[in-house]
């Protein structure tokens, strides 16, 4: 939002919510076959890695037929599943705007793909990490639902100006959360699965900590946006986490009014500890812009 109260306005092109079309007749070749790429590679890793209901999404969806999904394609069945649809933005969407349609069960996708040298990250929402990441997670009818009633809880925060503890909980449950199941941590969060590298690094690598989610203890806790995470948030189920969505936010952001952000390693006495990480990656000053 702008000083003076208004939502930036649309870029050329794009509608009053700042969608677009997706001209998906408009994609090259290449950028079909970089959808390819990204498809495979990450099709290929993640069983063990991603949990059930995200591998049933992809499957549901029918993301596999080859080259970029087309939205029109894609929409009746994810709108007879949840009752959500896809729709393209050029990027990166006001806060106001992204809630907007969250709360109406419209989930904005970036319509652009990523160049062939950014393959493993970008810091810009694109159609991979958008619709491959996000969009399997959205035919699951509770976690639908636990999206609506995030985008519900977004237009509440603003006005209390708490945006950025609900921030972090979206970043640490839909952008990088991790699932508690009988085989074991599985990855939900769709920063997590749409990157390689960051698919191994969230479950296997020693040097992050592992902890159980607490909604409190999760918006008092920062995050980084340009390098792998240094905590993980474990839910024992979906369920559990839209039930703690459940109630009402406004004493919560009272108390965090007070109450000190918690430095992005520490480990709590009351946490439930899941990996007490080494830290060593992130001692290292990170890797990212070697990766692969
Ligand atoms: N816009 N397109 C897009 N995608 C996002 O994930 C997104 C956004 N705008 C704002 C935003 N996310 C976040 O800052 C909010 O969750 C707070
Ligand atoms: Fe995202």
């Amino acid at each position: 939002m702008s000083a003076d109260g208004f939502t930036a306005a649309p870029p050329p092109g794009a509608r009053e919510d700042w969608t677009i079309d997706q001209g998906w007749a408009d994609y090259t070749p290449e950028e079909h076959a970089t959808w390819d790429i990204l498809y495979e590679r990450q099709a290929a890793l993640l069983p063990g890695y991603a949990c059930d209901e995200f591998l049933h999404g992809l499957d549901a969806l029918n993301l596999h037929r080859g080259g970029i999904p087309n939205f029109d394609e894609i929409n009746p069945e994810l709108k007879r599943l949840t009752g959500w649809t896809v729709v393209a933005v050029p990027g990166l969407v006001p806060d106001e705007v992204f809630f907007d349609h969250l709360a109406n069960r419209r989930f904005p996708a970036g319509q652009f793909i990523r160049k062939r040298d950014q393959l493993d990250y970008l810091q810009e929402p694109d159609i991979f990490h958008d619709v491959f990441g996000h969009v399997p997670m959205l035919t699951d009818p509770v976690f639908a639902d636990y999206m609506e009633a995030y985008g519900k809880g977004g237009q509440r925060a603003q006005g209390l100006g708490r945006l950025q503890n609900l921030a972090r909980l979206y970043w640490y449950t839909v952008e990088f959360g991790l699932l508690e199941t009988p085989k074991g941590l599985r990855i939900y969060g769709a920063g997590i699965v749409s990157s390689r590298t960051e698919s191994i690094f969230a479950l296997d690598d020693p040097s992050p900590n592992r902890l159980g989610f607490d909604l409190v203890r999760t918006m008092r806790t920062p995050y980084r946006i340009d390098d792998f995470q240094q905590v993980y948030f474990v839910i024992p189920s979906l369920q559990a986490l839209l039930d703690a969505t459940l109630q009402d936010f406004a004493p919560i952001y009272a108390a965090l009014e007070t109450a000190s952000d918690v430095p992005i390693d520490a480990i709590l006495a009351e946490d439930r500890v899941f990996t007490a990480g080494t830290q060593a990656y992130a001692a290292g000053g990170g890797r990212l812009a070697t990766a692969d």
